[in-house]
């Protein structure tokens, strides 16, 4: 499977500390080719390691957030060699989710439009999920004989419970942005005229923030579902540890002691 690296199917602005990755396959709803994998894990590397960037944006050109998997990809013609789907999870989607749960930023969705098979996963991988009132969360794997991928098995039941997480996987229907945030797949559902000025304002204020002590939050809860209480308090212990030993720290007490705004630089 061809993995160039298509720089146009992925978007990166950078403004103040916030990095903005805009999915650009707009015609097909932002579905995933190889192409836009491996420009969109180059994007996540470079935001990753660019010393600036304090807050990641994920979000979809065009009238769709991300409808997973583009199908007219897969070769499903009489007598073609079924395509080794395991492949393309280990080597492409996993590692995407993965690699936004591990950022030591947050990492905030703007759903714009349908999110849809993987689409909503890797929605749902991020920390915080905006999502635009008219914007639709699919599970649309059961329509095309497939499972849940990209997390979903797993996030799914504990967002949402055994339930509705069932009948989202099993029934694909669209549940809406309001339901979402109703159920707590999502953080917040907002106007779609207000979707872009809430995300924007939200990651400026992330982004004066502590980036060092944000990203200890975000591992502890990432890491707290395969943990039992003493192994979760040994977390927060190292990870406290390590943010005791921050400039951010500092600077925090400081300004609070001194009663003045405290100025975080994110070390
Ligand atoms: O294969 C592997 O590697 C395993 C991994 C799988 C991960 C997965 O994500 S599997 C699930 C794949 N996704 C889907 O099954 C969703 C398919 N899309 C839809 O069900 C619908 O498009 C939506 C519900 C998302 C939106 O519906 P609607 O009516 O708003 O838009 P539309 O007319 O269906 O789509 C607009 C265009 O986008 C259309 O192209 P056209 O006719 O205008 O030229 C449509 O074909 C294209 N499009 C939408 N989704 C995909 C796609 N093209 C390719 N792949 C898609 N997933």
């Amino acid at each position: 499977m061809p993995n160039r690296l298509d720089l146009e199917t992925i978007l990166v602005d950078r403004n103040d500390g916030v990095a903005t990755i805009t999915l650009n396959r707009p015609e097909k709803l932002n579905s995933f080719n190889a192409g836009m994998h491996a420009a969109l894990k180059h994007a996540l590397t470079e935001v990753e390691s660019d010393g600036v960037t304090r807050t990641v944006v994920l979000t979809g050109a065009g009238r769709g957030f991300c409808a997973g998997q583009d199908l007219g990809d897969r070769d499903v013609s009489d007598g073609a060699e079924p395509p080794d789907l395991g492949e393309t999870l280990d080597t492409l989607y996993n590692p995407l989710v993965l690699k936004l749960r591990s950022l030591p930023m947050p990492v905030i969705a703007a759903v714009n439009g349908v999110a849809a098979g993987a689409g909503c996963n890797i929605a749902l991988a991020c920390d915080l999920v905006f999502a635009a009132q008219s914007a639709k969360f699919i599970q649309a794997f059961c329509k095309i004989g497939l499972v849940p991928d990209s997390g979903g098995t797993w996030v799914l039941p504990r967002l949402v419970g055994r339930q509705r997480a069932l009948g989202m996987a099993l029934l694909g229907e669209p549940v809406t942005a309001e339901q979402a945030q109703e159920w707590g797949l999502i953080w917040k559902a907002v106007p779609d005229a207000d979707l872009t000025a809430t995300v924007s304002a939200l990651a400026a204020h992330l982004s004066t923030q502590p980036t060092k002590g944000l990203g200890f939050i975000k591992q502890a809860i990432n890491q707290s579902a395969g943990h039992n209480l003493e192994q979760q308090l040994d977390l927060e212990r190292d990870l406290q540890r390590m943010a005791g030993r921050t400039n951010d720290y500092r600077e925090g007490v400081r300004a609070f002691m001194g009663k003045r705004p405290a100025i975080f630089r994110g070390s």
